[in-house]
């Protein structure tokens, strides 16, 4: 019989990946959606036709077990959330509940869907859980690059409610056994991803001033650091660790940092654009608090999982500069609120 997967987050960017890999390997696929008229819902309905969806909110906890008991999944994977750092401290309770108690709504479904307690622990045949954990987290880096026992000092509401959901998984694999893992992903984008995060704010930018659509693209923080890797090869790793022998958890990433102006750059030259005609830097685009430097040392996921990333920054930055003076040309421009950082 095929397996199940219920995922949280199926209308975000990973949500669509992680639904494509798990239908390209045979499994049947929910995703849980929310809100009484939600706009994303018929997306996932026209990229996604042969996912499932049932009605859920990490907000609301019978909701969660209603799906849990509905769908009977084998595997669930917890990617929705408030995911914009911005946002977490202008809506920073609302981030707590939906990023960091929606972790501990999801794991409770499935413990009492279960039937499992402290006195008697899960049996085989458990669901197994992933929860989408990030380098948010380490924030503050204490060294570099991060492995999966660098210290977290988050910087951000939402690295503090990540970090909330991480521990909180590790917990409930230690006291109830069940198989709860946590992946520490570090940013991962693509043609999907939101446009206010800045790999596509660029390439949005990019592709509007190609286009002769604008003229300047205002930026925040220039000399922060990422690990950027393509959200395609991620959601493969997420599968890989709730395939594994043990629970565990792992960090993802490329071990290769960049600064947001070599991503500037980058996106610029893809186009033929000189960079330093266009862009504006504009103080207020930076954060209350900065995470300045990522850097991912993905060796346990190499050696554990045989987990490699396949997509390189420069190939990243181009298939996404190429798909949005596509989107443009056609005559769709995905809306963004240009004032968030
Ligand atoms: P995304 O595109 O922002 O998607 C977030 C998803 O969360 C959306 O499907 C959204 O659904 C859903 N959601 C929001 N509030 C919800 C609620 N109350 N109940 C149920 N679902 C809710 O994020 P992503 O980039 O795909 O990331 C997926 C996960 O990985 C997130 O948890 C993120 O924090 C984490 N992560 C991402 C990265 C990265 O670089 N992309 C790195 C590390 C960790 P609606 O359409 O209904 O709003
Ligand atoms: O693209 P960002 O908004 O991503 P950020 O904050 O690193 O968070 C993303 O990755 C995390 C994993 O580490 C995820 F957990 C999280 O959900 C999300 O997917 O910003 C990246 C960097 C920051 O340092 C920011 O200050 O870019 C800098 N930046 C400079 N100018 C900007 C801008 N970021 C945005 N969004 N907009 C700007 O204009």
């Amino acid at each position: 019989m095929a397996k199940r997967a219920l995922v949280t987050g199926i209308t975000g960017q990973d949500g669509s990946y992680l639904a494509e890999h798990l239908l390209s390997e045979g499994y049947d696929v929910w995703g849980l959606v929310r809100g009484q008229a939600n706009p994303r819902v018929s997306r996932v309905r026209k990229l996604l036709q042969d996912v499932q969806l049932v009605r859920g909110d990490l907000l609301d906890q019978g909701s969660l077990i209603s799906a849990v008991e509905k769908v009977r999944p084998d595997e669930v994977y917890n990617l929705g959330a408030i995911s914009f750092v911005p946002m977490s401290w202008e809506q920073a309770e609302l981030t707590a509940e939906v990023t960091g108690m929606g972790v501990l709504r999801m794991l409770e479904a499935i413990r009492v869907c279960s039937g499992i307690t402290a006195s008697r622990g899960s049996a085989a045949g458990q669901i197994r859980f992933y929860q989408a954990s990030s380098s948010e987290m380490f924030g503050q880096v204490r060294e570099t690059p991060q492995t999966e026992s660098t210290p977290f000092h988050p910087r951000s509401p939402y690295g503090v409610a990540k970090a909330y959901g991480h521990f909180l998984t590790q917990n409930y694999r230690e006291s109830y056994g069940m198989f709860a893992v946590s992946g520490i992903l570090f940013n991962h984008e693509s043609p999907r991803r939101g446009a206010e995060f800045v790999t596509r704010k660029v390439t949005l930018g990019v592709a509007r001033i190609k286009l002769g659509l604008a003229t300047e693209l205002r930026l925040g923080n220039l000399e922060a650091r990422r690990d950027w890797g393509y959200a395609g090869d991620y959601v493969r790793a997420m599968h890989l660790m709730l395939g594994a022998g043990d629970p565990e958890d792992y960090v993802i990433g490329t071990g290769r940092t960049r600064s947001v102006r070599e991503l500037v750059e980058a996106a610029f030259t893809a186009a033929g654009l000189d960079w330093e005609q266009h862009v504006v830097c504009d103080q207020n685009l930076h954060r209350p608090a900065e995470v300045d430097l990522l850097c991912a040392d993905p060796k346990k996921a190499r050696t554990q999982l045989g987990w490699e990333p396949t997509v390189s920054f420069e190939e990243l930055v181009a298939m996404m500069v190429e798909a949005d003076l596509r989107l443009l040309a056609d005559g769709h421009d995905p809306d963004h609120d240009s004032s968030w950082p």
